[in-house]
């Protein structure tokens, strides 16, 4: 009698833990899933009359988890350079529905200049899309340049999207 009490409260601890979990797309289950990694680094110019301004910035390294019930995951950077020019990245990632295990990036650049970070004095924009097959990384740049008159304030952004596709079921 002892023992069957025993094993009716585990079973009981097991549905008590189901049900608090902490939402339904944990509970779901994962048939296969997606690990998209992003990394790189930035070089930005500040033109100055005498002297410009000019860095190199590591990414810092992102992961975003797709899965059938969360197909699109984004990610965003933002830098500063010589106090005046602000530079924001937007990346997601996104399934292809009709082709299982690849990924479509989109990654858009933008570039402020004013005098101090942040700013919202929109200069230039830059973007691209592009694929990623299965278990590939891709290495990309993206170039924003401040398109404002005379200016030669750019950023270039180098970076790496890894895919790693697993079947789980
Ligand atoms: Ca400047
Ligand atoms: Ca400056
Ligand atoms: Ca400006």
């Amino acid at each position: 009698m002892r023992r069957l009490s025993v094993r009716a409260g585990l079973v009981l601890a097991a549905v008590v833990s189901l049900l608090g979990a902490p939402s339904a797309a944990s509970a779901a289950p994962i048939n296969d899933f997606h690990d998209v990694t992003i990394n790189g680094w930035v070089h930005i110019k500040d033109d100055e009359r005498h002297h410009d301004d000019i860095d190199n910035y590591d990414m810092h390294v992102e992961t975003l988890r797709l899965l059938d019930t969360v197909p699109k995951q984004w990610a965003a950077w933002s830098w500063c350079q010589g106090d005046e020019v602000y530079v924001e990245l937007h990346m997601d990632a996104s399934r292809i529905a009709d082709r299982p295990g690849w990924v479509k990036i989109n990654a858009k650049a933008d570039l402020y200049e004013m005098w101090d970070c942040p700013n919202d004095d929109h200069d230039g924009t830059a973007s691209m899309s592009f694929e990623v097959p299965p278990n590939t990384s891709v290495n990309k740049m993206l170039r924003v340049d401040n398109h404002e008159k005379g200016s030669e304030d750019y950023a270039e952004i180098h970076f790496t999207v890894a895919s790693y596709f697993t079947k789980t079921g």
